[in-house]
Protein backbone atom coordinates (compact mmCIF):
# COMPACT_ATOMS: atom_id res chain seq x y z
CA UNK A 1 0.00 0.00 0.00
CA UNK A 2 1.26 3.02 -0.83
CA UNK A 3 1.49 6.51 1.28
CA UNK A 4 -1.34 8.72 -0.08
CA UNK A 5 -1.22 12.32 0.91
CA UNK A 6 -1.03 12.40 4.69
CA UNK A 7 -2.67 9.33 5.60
CA UNK A 8 -1.01 6.75 6.80
CA UNK A 9 -0.31 3.48 5.05
CA UNK A 10 -0.89 0.01 6.44
CA UNK A 11 2.96 -1.11 7.19
CA UNK A 12 3.05 2.63 9.58
CA UNK A 13 1.00 0.49 12.00
CA UNK A 14 1.53 -3.03 12.13
CA UNK A 15 -0.06 -3.64 15.46
CA UNK A 16 -3.28 -2.00 15.27
CA UNK A 17 -5.10 -3.03 11.91
CA UNK A 18 -6.74 0.83 11.76
CA UNK A 19 -4.64 3.42 10.49
CA UNK A 20 -6.48 6.31 11.35
CA UNK A 21 -5.07 10.22 10.72
CA UNK A 22 -7.39 12.13 13.24
CA UNK A 23 -10.90 11.01 14.76
CA UNK A 24 -12.35 13.39 11.39
CA UNK A 25 -10.40 11.13 9.24
CA UNK A 26 -12.38 7.26 8.69
CA UNK A 27 -9.99 4.48 8.82
CA UNK A 28 -7.44 4.15 5.66
CA UNK A 29 -7.60 0.19 5.85
CA UNK A 30 -8.75 -1.89 3.56
CA UNK A 31 -11.91 -3.95 5.65
CA UNK A 32 -15.04 -4.49 3.84
CA UNK A 33 -18.24 -3.68 4.42
CA UNK A 34 -18.78 -7.43 4.51
CA UNK A 35 -16.40 -7.55 7.33
CA UNK A 36 -17.77 -4.99 8.98
CA UNK A 37 -21.30 -6.06 9.16
CA UNK A 38 -19.97 -9.65 10.42
CA UNK A 39 -17.57 -8.01 13.46
CA UNK A 40 -20.75 -6.24 14.87
CA UNK A 41 -22.69 -9.28 14.63
CA UNK A 42 -20.12 -11.46 16.16
CA UNK A 43 -18.05 -8.77 19.18
CA UNK A 44 -15.04 -9.52 20.41
CA UNK A 45 -13.88 -10.37 24.39
CA UNK A 46 -12.29 -6.70 25.63
CA UNK A 47 -8.69 -7.81 26.27
CA UNK A 48 -9.06 -5.85 29.81
CA UNK A 49 -11.51 -8.71 30.96
CA UNK A 50 -8.05 -11.04 30.61
CA UNK A 51 -8.93 -9.64 35.13
CA UNK A 52 -11.77 -11.83 35.30
CA UNK A 53 -10.98 -15.52 36.15
CA UNK A 54 -14.83 -16.11 34.79
CA UNK A 55 -15.77 -13.99 31.59
CA UNK A 56 -18.66 -12.28 32.92
CA UNK A 57 -21.82 -13.09 29.98
CA UNK A 58 -21.42 -10.41 27.79
CA UNK A 59 -17.44 -10.04 27.36
CA UNK A 60 -17.50 -13.52 26.14
CA UNK A 61 -17.09 -13.34 22.21
CA UNK A 62 -19.84 -14.35 19.73
CA UNK A 63 -19.21 -16.14 16.66
CA UNK A 64 -22.73 -16.67 14.94
CA UNK A 65 -22.95 -17.80 11.05
CA UNK A 66 -26.15 -17.46 10.59
CA UNK A 67 -29.13 -16.13 12.80
CA UNK A 68 -29.61 -16.67 16.17
CA UNK A 69 -32.92 -18.62 16.10
CA UNK A 70 -36.12 -18.42 18.58
CA UNK A 71 -36.84 -20.92 20.35
CA UNK A 72 -39.93 -22.03 22.50
CA UNK A 73 -38.53 -24.21 25.43
CA UNK A 74 -42.21 -25.29 26.30
CA UNK A 75 -41.95 -27.10 22.47
CA UNK A 76 -38.69 -27.41 22.15
CA UNK A 77 -37.11 -30.88 22.14
CA UNK A 78 -33.80 -32.81 21.86
CA UNK A 79 -33.93 -36.11 19.36
CA UNK A 80 -31.17 -37.92 20.05
CA UNK A 81 -31.35 -41.17 17.02
CA UNK A 82 -29.81 -42.56 14.12
CA UNK A 83 -27.36 -45.72 15.04
CA UNK A 84 -28.87 -46.07 18.08
CA UNK A 85 -30.84 -49.38 20.04
CA UNK A 86 -33.28 -46.79 21.42
CA UNK A 87 -33.89 -43.30 20.23
CA UNK A 88 -34.49 -40.55 22.46
CA UNK A 89 -36.92 -37.65 22.87
CA UNK A 90 -36.43 -35.48 25.79
CA UNK A 91 -37.84 -31.53 27.07
CA UNK A 92 -35.50 -29.29 28.24
CA UNK A 93 -37.20 -29.99 31.76
CA UNK A 94 -36.11 -33.80 30.84
CA UNK A 95 -32.53 -32.41 30.74
CA UNK A 96 -32.26 -30.72 33.73
CA UNK A 97 -33.52 -33.48 35.68
CA UNK A 98 -30.15 -35.31 34.49
CA UNK A 99 -27.10 -35.45 36.51
CA UNK A 100 -25.96 -32.02 36.67
CA UNK A 101 -22.01 -31.23 35.75
CA UNK A 102 -20.06 -28.24 35.50
CA UNK A 103 -16.46 -27.04 33.39
CA UNK A 104 -14.53 -24.22 33.19
CA UNK A 105 -13.87 -23.70 29.83
CA UNK A 106 -12.06 -21.70 27.51
CA UNK A 107 -13.57 -21.04 24.43
CA UNK A 108 -11.71 -19.81 21.05
CA UNK A 109 -12.91 -19.39 17.50
CA UNK A 110 -10.62 -21.46 14.83
CA UNK A 111 -10.06 -17.86 13.26
CA UNK A 112 -8.82 -16.13 16.24
CA UNK A 113 -5.61 -14.23 14.37
CA UNK A 114 -7.33 -14.29 10.43
CA UNK A 115 -7.15 -10.56 10.47
CA UNK A 116 -3.36 -10.54 10.82
CA UNK A 117 -2.69 -12.53 8.10
CA UNK A 118 -2.00 -11.40 4.54
CA UNK A 119 -3.66 -11.60 2.19
CA UNK A 120 -6.53 -11.36 4.88
CA UNK A 121 -9.31 -14.75 4.59
CA UNK A 122 -12.49 -12.73 3.75
CA UNK A 123 -14.59 -13.93 7.56
CA UNK A 124 -15.16 -13.04 10.48
CA UNK A 125 -12.20 -10.76 10.80
CA UNK A 126 -10.72 -11.40 14.06
CA UNK A 127 -7.59 -9.97 15.59
CA UNK A 128 -6.91 -11.84 19.20
CA UNK A 129 -10.23 -11.56 21.07
CA UNK A 130 -12.12 -14.38 19.86
CA UNK A 131 -11.71 -15.81 23.45
CA UNK A 132 -13.66 -16.55 26.45
CA UNK A 133 -13.85 -18.24 29.89
CA UNK A 134 -16.95 -19.34 31.22
CA UNK A 135 -18.39 -21.96 33.67
CA UNK A 136 -20.82 -24.01 31.43
CA UNK A 137 -23.63 -26.16 33.04
CA UNK A 138 -25.24 -28.76 32.02
CA UNK A 139 -25.18 -32.62 31.76
CA UNK A 140 -22.87 -35.08 30.66
CA UNK A 141 -23.17 -36.46 27.25
CA UNK A 142 -21.77 -39.91 27.81
CA UNK A 143 -24.56 -41.09 29.78
CA UNK A 144 -27.43 -39.94 27.19
CA UNK A 145 -25.35 -41.61 24.65
CA UNK A 146 -25.07 -45.24 26.53
CA UNK A 147 -28.65 -44.57 27.61
CA UNK A 148 -29.80 -44.76 23.70
CA UNK A 149 -27.01 -47.57 23.04
CA UNK A 150 -24.72 -46.34 20.11
CA UNK A 151 -24.37 -49.49 17.81
CA UNK A 152 -21.61 -51.41 16.83
CA UNK A 153 -20.79 -49.90 13.16
CA UNK A 154 -21.35 -45.80 14.21
CA UNK A 155 -17.72 -44.05 13.46
CA UNK A 156 -19.52 -40.60 14.12
CA UNK A 157 -21.78 -38.50 16.30
CA UNK A 158 -23.36 -35.35 14.56
CA UNK A 159 -24.78 -32.43 16.68
CA UNK A 160 -27.17 -30.60 14.38
CA UNK A 161 -27.79 -26.86 15.45
CA UNK A 162 -31.22 -25.05 14.87
CA UNK A 163 -29.66 -22.62 12.53
CA UNK A 164 -29.82 -22.62 8.85
CA UNK A 165 -27.99 -20.92 5.95
CA UNK A 166 -25.87 -21.18 2.78
CA UNK A 167 -22.28 -20.55 2.93
CA UNK A 168 -20.08 -21.38 -0.21
CA UNK A 169 -23.11 -21.60 -1.95
CA UNK A 170 -24.22 -24.83 -0.05
CA UNK A 171 -27.79 -24.12 1.76
CA UNK A 172 -27.12 -26.40 5.40
CA UNK A 173 -28.08 -26.21 9.35
CA UNK A 174 -24.62 -25.89 11.10
CA UNK A 175 -23.93 -29.24 12.47
CA UNK A 176 -20.46 -30.93 13.12
CA UNK A 177 -19.40 -34.44 14.40
CA UNK A 178 -17.23 -36.05 16.79
CA UNK A 179 -15.45 -39.72 16.69
CA UNK A 180 -17.55 -41.12 19.02
CA UNK A 181 -14.57 -41.86 21.59
CA UNK A 182 -14.31 -38.08 21.60
CA UNK A 183 -17.76 -37.88 22.11
CA UNK A 184 -17.87 -40.16 25.11
CA UNK A 185 -15.27 -38.34 27.12
CA UNK A 186 -16.37 -37.79 30.67
CA UNK A 187 -16.07 -33.60 30.12
CA UNK A 188 -18.53 -33.26 27.50
CA UNK A 189 -21.01 -31.23 28.18
CA UNK A 190 -25.06 -30.65 26.93
CA UNK A 191 -24.72 -26.92 28.70
CA UNK A 192 -27.96 -24.96 29.27
CA UNK A 193 -26.34 -22.28 31.85
CA UNK A 194 -23.12 -20.02 31.76
CA UNK A 195 -22.07 -18.61 34.33
CA UNK A 196 -24.79 -20.12 36.83
CA UNK A 197 -27.53 -18.24 34.68
CA UNK A 198 -29.63 -19.84 31.76
CA UNK A 199 -27.72 -19.54 28.45
CA UNK A 200 -28.70 -16.20 26.53
CA UNK A 201 -30.16 -16.87 23.04
CA UNK A 202 -26.75 -15.61 21.56
CA UNK A 203 -24.75 -18.57 23.18
CA UNK A 204 -27.12 -21.22 22.23
CA UNK A 205 -30.07 -21.05 24.24
CA UNK A 206 -32.01 -23.49 25.29
CA UNK A 207 -29.26 -26.36 24.95
CA UNK A 208 -25.27 -26.64 23.29
CA UNK A 209 -22.42 -28.94 23.34
CA UNK A 210 -19.25 -28.24 24.91
CA UNK A 211 -16.39 -29.84 23.23
CA UNK A 212 -13.16 -28.84 26.33
CA UNK A 213 -10.10 -28.55 24.65
CA UNK A 214 -11.18 -27.78 21.39
CA UNK A 215 -11.71 -24.81 19.36
CA UNK A 216 -14.69 -23.01 19.45
CA UNK A 217 -16.94 -24.62 15.85
CA UNK A 218 -17.26 -28.00 17.66
CA UNK A 219 -19.36 -26.44 20.28
CA UNK A 220 -22.40 -26.42 18.65
CA UNK A 221 -25.03 -24.10 19.72
CA UNK A 222 -28.74 -24.31 19.90
CA UNK A 223 -29.23 -28.21 19.68
CA UNK A 224 -32.00 -29.67 17.85
CA UNK A 225 -30.46 -33.45 16.95
CA UNK A 226 -27.46 -36.12 18.08
CA UNK A 227 -27.53 -38.57 15.36
CA UNK A 228 -24.96 -41.59 15.99
CA UNK A 229 -23.76 -42.27 11.99
CA UNK A 230 -21.93 -45.02 10.08
CA UNK A 231 -19.94 -42.96 7.57
CA UNK A 232 -17.73 -40.21 8.34
CA UNK A 233 -19.52 -36.63 8.14
CA UNK A 234 -19.14 -34.84 4.69
CA UNK A 235 -20.99 -31.80 5.55
CA UNK A 236 -20.11 -28.48 4.77
CA UNK A 237 -18.90 -26.80 8.02
CA UNK A 238 -16.91 -30.35 8.70
CA UNK A 239 -15.34 -31.20 4.86
CA UNK A 240 -14.88 -27.79 3.29
CA UNK A 241 -14.69 -25.38 6.43
CA UNK A 242 -12.52 -25.64 9.74
CA UNK A 243 -9.27 -27.31 7.51
CA UNK A 244 -6.48 -25.99 6.96
CA UNK A 245 -5.81 -25.86 3.51
CA UNK A 246 -2.82 -24.24 1.64
CA UNK A 247 -5.49 -23.83 -1.90
CA UNK A 248 -8.92 -24.77 -2.73
CA UNK A 249 -7.79 -28.12 -4.04
CA UNK A 250 -5.86 -29.26 -0.97
CA UNK A 251 -7.81 -31.26 1.54
CA UNK A 252 -6.19 -29.98 4.35
CA UNK A 253 -5.78 -31.61 8.01
CA UNK A 254 -8.82 -30.84 10.06
CA UNK A 255 -9.20 -28.35 12.86
CA UNK A 256 -9.42 -29.65 15.92
CA UNK A 257 -8.49 -29.24 19.70
CA UNK A 258 -6.95 -25.48 19.98
CA UNK A 259 -2.94 -24.23 19.81
CA UNK A 260 -1.53 -22.93 22.84
CA UNK A 261 -1.90 -19.25 23.47
CA UNK A 262 -1.39 -16.62 25.86
CA UNK A 263 -2.55 -12.63 25.58
CA UNK A 264 -1.50 -9.88 28.08
CA UNK A 265 -3.66 -7.12 29.25
CA UNK A 266 -2.59 -4.09 27.46
CA UNK A 267 -1.20 -2.05 30.40
CA UNK A 268 -1.72 2.10 30.92
CA UNK A 269 -3.98 3.57 29.44
CA UNK A 270 -5.28 3.71 25.49
CA UNK A 271 -5.95 6.51 23.25
CA UNK A 272 -9.12 6.86 21.19
CA UNK A 273 -9.60 5.63 18.54
CA UNK A 274 -6.30 3.64 17.48
CA UNK A 275 -5.85 2.15 21.09
CA UNK A 276 -2.03 3.01 21.35
CA UNK A 277 -1.10 2.05 24.67
CA UNK A 278 0.21 5.20 27.19
CA UNK A 279 2.53 4.21 30.49
CA UNK A 280 4.35 6.28 33.50
CA UNK A 281 7.73 4.84 33.64
CA UNK A 282 8.37 2.58 36.75
CA UNK A 283 7.10 -0.40 38.17
CA UNK A 284 4.24 -2.34 36.04
CA UNK A 285 2.59 -5.81 36.83
CA UNK A 286 2.05 -7.13 33.43
CA UNK A 287 -0.62 -9.81 33.61
CA UNK A 288 -2.30 -12.43 31.60
CA UNK A 289 -3.93 -15.28 30.85
CA UNK A 290 -2.52 -18.94 28.77
CA UNK A 291 -3.99 -21.61 27.53
CA UNK A 292 -3.76 -24.96 25.38
CA UNK A 293 -6.53 -27.51 24.26
CA UNK A 294 -3.11 -30.40 23.73
CA UNK A 295 -2.01 -30.29 27.01
CA UNK A 296 -1.87 -28.12 30.71
CA UNK A 297 -0.08 -24.99 29.76
CA UNK A 298 3.66 -25.33 31.52
CA UNK A 299 5.20 -22.03 30.65
CA UNK A 300 4.68 -18.50 29.61
CA UNK A 301 7.25 -15.89 28.55
CA UNK A 302 7.35 -11.97 28.25
CA UNK A 303 9.62 -10.11 26.20
CA UNK A 304 9.34 -6.40 26.62
CA UNK A 305 11.66 -5.92 23.30
CA UNK A 306 9.45 -7.28 20.65
CA UNK A 307 10.69 -10.66 20.78
CA UNK A 308 14.46 -10.53 21.01
CA UNK A 309 14.57 -11.32 24.50
CA UNK A 310 12.19 -13.18 26.84
CA UNK A 311 11.79 -14.00 30.50
CA UNK A 312 10.03 -16.22 32.87
CA UNK A 313 6.55 -15.04 33.62
CA UNK A 314 5.14 -16.04 37.22
CA UNK A 315 1.93 -18.92 36.43
CA UNK A 316 -0.62 -19.06 38.53
CA UNK A 317 -3.20 -21.77 39.64
CA UNK A 318 -4.72 -23.41 36.62
CA UNK A 319 -9.18 -23.21 36.35
CA UNK A 320 -9.46 -26.67 36.15
CA UNK A 321 -8.24 -28.99 33.10
CA UNK A 322 -9.79 -27.33 30.09
CA UNK A 323 -10.11 -23.23 31.66
CA UNK A 324 -7.27 -20.76 30.84
CA UNK A 325 -4.15 -20.45 33.40
CA UNK A 326 -3.20 -16.81 35.13
CA UNK A 327 0.26 -15.54 35.08
CA UNK A 328 2.16 -12.38 36.43
CA UNK A 329 5.10 -10.32 34.99
CA UNK A 330 7.31 -7.93 37.34
CA UNK A 331 8.33 -4.83 34.60
CA UNK A 332 10.29 -1.72 35.40
CA UNK A 333 9.26 0.40 32.44
CA UNK A 334 11.47 2.64 30.84
CA UNK A 335 11.00 5.81 29.14
CA UNK A 336 10.44 5.14 25.31
CA UNK A 337 8.74 2.75 22.76
CA UNK A 338 8.34 -0.83 24.07
CA UNK A 339 6.71 -4.00 22.01
CA UNK A 340 5.28 -6.43 24.67
CA UNK A 341 5.01 -9.98 23.65
CA UNK A 342 3.95 -12.97 25.90
CA UNK A 343 3.92 -16.45 24.81
CA UNK A 344 2.90 -19.92 26.05
CA UNK A 345 4.61 -23.15 26.08
CA UNK A 346 2.07 -26.53 26.77
CA UNK A 347 3.31 -29.87 28.48
CA UNK A 348 3.34 -31.39 25.24
CA UNK A 349 5.88 -29.29 24.21
CA UNK A 350 3.71 -27.11 21.62
CA UNK A 351 5.37 -23.17 21.65
CA UNK A 352 3.52 -20.17 20.10
CA UNK A 353 5.23 -18.89 16.73
CA UNK A 354 6.25 -15.63 16.17
CA UNK A 355 4.11 -15.70 13.04
CA UNK A 356 1.30 -18.97 12.22
CA UNK A 357 1.53 -20.65 8.50
CA UNK A 358 -1.32 -18.81 6.08
CA UNK A 359 -4.06 -21.21 5.19
CA UNK A 360 -7.21 -19.98 3.14
CA UNK A 361 -9.32 -19.83 6.41
CA UNK A 362 -7.32 -18.09 8.48
CA UNK A 363 -7.65 -21.06 11.04
CA UNK A 364 -4.99 -21.43 13.84
CA UNK A 365 -3.31 -18.96 13.85
CA UNK A 366 -1.86 -18.21 17.58
CA UNK A 367 1.05 -15.92 16.66
CA UNK A 368 2.08 -13.86 19.53
CA UNK A 369 0.74 -10.80 20.18
CA UNK A 370 2.59 -7.50 20.29
CA UNK A 371 1.50 -4.74 22.28
CA UNK A 372 3.15 -1.57 21.73
CA UNK A 373 3.43 0.78 24.45
CA UNK A 374 4.91 4.35 24.75
CA UNK A 375 6.02 4.83 28.18
CA UNK A 376 6.61 8.85 28.87
N1 LIG B 1 -25.45 -23.89 15.79
C1 LIG B 1 -24.30 -23.19 15.74
N2 LIG B 1 -23.33 -23.50 16.62
C2 LIG B 1 -22.16 -22.81 16.60
C3 LIG B 1 -21.92 -21.79 15.67
C4 LIG B 1 -22.97 -21.47 14.77
O1 LIG B 1 -22.86 -20.56 13.93
N3 LIG B 1 -24.14 -22.20 14.83
N4 LIG B 1 -20.69 -21.17 15.64
C5 LIG B 1 -19.57 -21.94 16.18
C6 LIG B 1 -18.34 -21.20 16.28
S1 LIG B 1 -17.45 -21.03 14.85
C7 LIG B 1 -17.84 -20.75 17.47
S2 LIG B 1 -16.32 -20.03 17.56
C8 LIG B 1 -18.62 -20.92 18.71
C9 LIG B 1 -18.82 -19.58 19.41
O2 LIG B 1 -19.52 -19.74 20.60
P1 LIG B 1 -20.00 -18.46 21.42
O3 LIG B 1 -20.69 -17.53 20.45
O4 LIG B 1 -20.89 -18.96 22.49
O5 LIG B 1 -18.76 -17.82 21.97
O6 LIG B 1 -19.90 -21.47 18.49
C10 LIG B 1 -19.91 -22.53 17.53
N5 LIG B 1 -21.22 -23.16 17.51
MO1 LIG C 1 -15.45 -20.01 15.37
Amino acid sequence: MSRSGCLLAREDVPFFGVAVESDKQSAVDDFSTVELALATRNHGFPLESLRYDLTPIGLHYLLIHFDIPFVDAATWRLEIGGEVDRPLSLSLDEIKQRPRASVACTLECAGNGRARLTPRPLSQPWLEEAIGNAEWTGTPLAPLLEEAGIKEDAVEILFTGLDRGIQGDVEHAYERSLPVDEALRPEMLLAYEINGRPLPPQHGYPLRLIVPGWYGMSHVKWLERITAITEPFEGYQQAKQYRTKRDDDDPGEPVTRINPRSLLIPPGIPDFPERRRFLEPGPCKLEGRAWSGWAPVARVEVSVDGGDTWQDAELGEPAGDFGWRGWRFDWDATPGEHELCSRATDGAGNMQPDEAEWNTGGYVNNAVQRVLVTVQ
